[in-house]
């Protein structure tokens, strides 16, 4: 149901109550201080009984609703042609149009599969900024990606409204460089990620849509917070205030040609993901190659369980009145945070609250990673667990063996849906509030353990001694 909050704004206050509870355990400071000694100083490392509020990620994170687990309860667990399978295929094609559908055991399955197929060695993939396991994949199938997203992201303190938007500027020199036969795809995300969950605008899109199709360019879009877009462009952007976010979810993927899904944010389950295309072609040879990577396309490393909570997950992340209370707690603790005078990424993204490290520990160099520092102070403070969305997770040129240096050095403080109160969103406000009064005394860290791949996950850090 659609949301009108040009004249009487309602409060953002949950559609849902709560059934079930989960216990938290409480953790003292010595008990932090070992547990973040024993992690190698990174916050993936840590594990979850020894955290007490956890915004390491969106991801996978959320409560289901009841009617999630009672259409868990109908799965259809056949290896083929679950009937499941089928819900999940019209959910999909109703509310975001796509025609064909093959699931995944999450976003990152998608990613290589659509890899694998549209991306040939020495092609260029230009993206409205990069995600970590989707360059990755993009690298993997032989493509370099290129930054094409408007230089205001990469700015924290621009408060311009549609900071995920795609520079047609910088997408027009590619093609003029390198020709457009070189560039299989835009990857195109929606509420983007690495950027503070900022949104895309239709204006922008529909553009880009032009453009790409007057080029034989296609559009894939890393649609995992596409229902948190559609929420921004519906509050602001002219002509959309009295639409659904549904309808205007269907409209952005109305410009695209396909997607890869994570359905672990948005459609609110804890595991899944699908790939979904409009080309006969490219689907034919996606449910070719998910058998080897994934599984049969009708459940493609799902459970039937699985697909069945996906499809009720869906048609619940569309509704007005879920969305407005997910970003409206989002909205609360950065304004408490903004308020307060610690520095974070505005606008206020969907997903979570960014900080803005550089400003927050402003006597550490980058190379100190001020990030992976201020996500271990905050939980040694308080229990509360971040991520570090900076240096470490940019990882390093795969032709220089150099680190990238990202301008955005962050802390991403995502918020699980559904899962926190308002008085947790306190905490974690205190929390941060103290450390920043202190920031002076928050050591930076070197890096004594380094991945090769996506090392942001398993680093090893050690503090420099005061
Ligand atoms: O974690 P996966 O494989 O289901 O999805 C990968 C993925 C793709 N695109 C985007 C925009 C993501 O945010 C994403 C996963 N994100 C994680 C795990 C996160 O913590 O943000």
């Amino acid at each position: 149901m659609a949301v009108q909050l040009k004249n009487k704004r309602p409060s953002w206050a949950e559609p849902y109550k709560i059934k079930v509870v989960e216990l938290v355990r409480m953790t003292s400071p010595e008990d932090r201080r070992k547990a973040l000694e024993a992690a190698g100083y990174n916050t993936f490392l840590l594990r979850s009984g020894q955290v007490y509020i956890d915004l390491l990620t969106d991801s996978g994170t959320s409560a289901m609703s009841d009617r999630q687990w009672a259409g868990m309860m109908l799965g259809d667990e056949a290896y083929a042609g679950s009937e499941n399978f089928y819900h999940l295929e019209a959910v999909i094609r109703k509310y975001y149009g796509y025609r064909h559908v093959i699931p995944t055991h999450q976003g990152r399955g998608a990613e290589n599969i659509i890899s694998q197929i549209l991306i040939k060695p020495g092609d260029i993939v230009p993206g409205n900024m990069y995600f970590t396991t989707t360059r990755l994949h993009q690298e993997l199938a032989g493509g370099t990606f290129a930054d094409i997203i408007i230089d205001e992201a990469h700015d924290p303190r621009s408060e311009f409204p549609f900071k995920g938007n795609v520079d047609l500027a910088k997408l027009d020199a590619l093609v003029k460089q390198h020709g457009a036969k070189k560039i299989p795809y835009v990857s195109l995300a929606t509420s983007v990620n690495m950027a503070g969950g900022q949104p895309v605008s239709m204006q922008n899109l529909k553009e880009l849509y032009r453009y790409t199709r007057k080029h034989g360019i296609r559009i894939i879009h890393d649609m995992t917070r596409v229902a948190e877009n559609a929420w921004f462009i519906k509050q602001r952007e002219k002509g959309y205030a009295k639409k659904s976010v549904a309808e205007i979810v269907r409209e952005i993927c109305s410009y695209t040609d396909g997607a890869t899904m994570s359905a672990k944010k948005d459609a609110l389950v804890n595991i899944g993901g699908f790939l979904a295309v409009n080309d006969r072609k490219i689907y034919q040879e996606a449910s070719n190659l998910v058998v080897v990577y994934e599984g049969l396309h009708t459940y493609g490393g799902l459970a039937g369980r699985d697909m069945e909570a996906i499809a009720i997950g869906i048609t619940e992340s569309v509704d007005d009145y879920h969305i407005h209370a997910r970003i409206g707690q989002v909205e609360y603790l950065g304004n408490k945070l903004r308020d307060a005078g610690v520095p974070i990424v505005l606008p206020i993204g969907g997903h979570g609250i960014f900080l803005d490290a550089r400003r927050f520990l402003p006597h550490l160099k980058q190379l100190e990673f001020p990030a992976q520092a201020l996500a271990a102070a905050i939980y040694l403070d308080s229990g509360v667990r971040s991520m570090e969305r900076g240096i470490v997770s940019a990882g390093r040129n795969k032709e220089t063996g150099d680190h990238y240096y990202p301008p955005l050095e962050l802390v991403r403080l995502t918020i699980p849906r559904r899962v926190y109160t308002q008085a947790h969103m306190d905490v974690v406000a205190e929390s941060i509030e103290r450390v920043y009064r202190r920031r002076r005394s928050v050591p930076g860290l070197k890096m004594i353990y380094e991945p090769k791949y996506l090392r942001f996950f398993q680093a090893r850090f050690k503090p420099f001694s005061k």
